[in-house]
């Protein structure tokens, strides 16, 4: 459904197979050569939701290809696969065609465990417009979709589950979003998430080469 100009949502995207697929991919990753940690930031606050990059190592605020706030070590490479499943996921949400020039260069993974959850903000360090595609797996979550002037109202407030497509694009591209609560307990076995959500987001940093 549309959410707001350039906001799909789809749910129930990924089948199961498909879910399994990602966390596996998911696990390799959050070992290295990156590993997945809690990001720190510069005001010396702690995200409460671990996160690993691949293609490029996001560090609040700038995309970098090694992570100097980690272990040092050059992140992972985006894998062909995700870029064609980003592809498929612009298809999907913006119609048959939208997607063939969609060239993600970077993916954040966050994994939200316990009571984590992620304050309202705007993903504007990246120097491309072309949408950000967002896949959840495993607990379900409240999204909150705000505007692009302030952090506060009015926003909407979306139920993302395991399998959960979200496209952000156009006008929606720069609105203030963040995860109030996830729902602990609620994943699908069939996921292949025992506890927790996990968030995949690709997008186009446009930093090339
Ligand atoms: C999450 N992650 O569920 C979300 C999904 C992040 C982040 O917010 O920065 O890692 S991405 C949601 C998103 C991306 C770009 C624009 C908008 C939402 N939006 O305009 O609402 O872990
Ligand atoms: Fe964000």
């Amino acid at each position: 459904s549309v959410v707001a100009d350039g906001a799909v949502h789809v749910p129930g995207w990924l089948d199961g197979a498909r879910q399994r697929e990602l966390v596996e991919a998911c696990r390799g990753w959050a070992r290295g050569p990156v590993p997945m940690r809690h990001t720190t930031l510069p005001n010396g606050g702690v995200m409460s939701v671990r996160t690993v990059c691949l293609g490029w190592h996001w560090q609040p605020y700038r995309y970098t290809r090694t992570a100097g706030d980690v272990n040092g070590a050059r992140v992972a490479p985006f894998p062909g696969w995700l870029a064609e499943l980003g592809r498929a996921a612009v298809d999907e949400a913006y119609g048959a065609g939208a997607g063939a020039g969609y060239a993600p260069d970077t993916a954040l993974v966050n994994f939200y465990e316990g009571d984590a959850k992620m304050g309202m903000h705007q993903d504007k360090d990246e120097r491309s417009g072309a949408p950000v595609v967002s896949l959840s797996i495993g607990d379900s979550c409240v999204f909150r979709f705000g505007n692009t002037r302030t952090r506060t109202r009015p926003y909407t407030d979306v139920e993302l589950g395991s399998g959960d497509l979200f496209v952000f694009g156009g006008a929606s591209r720069l609105a203030f979003h963040g995860v109030p609560k996830v729902r602990p307990g609620t994943a699908d076995p069939a996921s292949g998430m025992r506890a927790g959500r996990l968030n995949i987001t690709l997008r186009e940093t446009g930093f090339g080469g």
